[in-house]
């Protein structure tokens, strides 16, 4: 599995994200997209990151896309669930917004300053 990214892409973050909590902890390959790169264009002729490679060779793109793939690949409860209760469809239209554990989530700006 290789993860091809850049290091500025919040879609990049969210599918990094996802697939640590899923337990893929991969080094991303770091590509960049706007300079027409030779293996990105390979596995994704839209030459967008987040792609992910699969081990068999197939390329999945868009990060949430990738949520769903991780989600159907490592389900919970064995494996933190990224999309709630059941993966329904509401639970689907937040995770965008991050599946991070309170635990993990960094500090508040305001809680910061204290
Ligand atoms: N809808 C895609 C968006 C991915 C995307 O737009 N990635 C940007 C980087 S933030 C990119 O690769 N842009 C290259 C380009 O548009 O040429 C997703 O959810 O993964």
């Amino acid at each position: 599995m290789q993860l091809l990214a850049n290091t500025t892409s919040p879609f990049v973050r969210i599918a990094r994200t996802a697939m640590i909590e899923k337990g893929f902890d991969i080094e991303p390959t770091l590509v960049d997209p706007w300079a027409d790169e030779v293996r990105l264009r390979a596995a994704n002729s839209a030459t967008r990151v987040p792609t992910l490679m699969l081990d068999d060779g197939a390329p999945l793109v868009e990060c949430l896309l990738i949520v769903q793939w991780l989600e159907l690949m490592r389900p919970a409860p064995d494996w933190p669930s990224l999309t709630g209760k059941g993966g329904d469809a509401e639970a689907s239209r937040r995770a965008p917004a991050l599946p991070l554990a309170p635990s993990k989530r960094p500090p508040s700006p305001s809680s910061r300053a204290r």
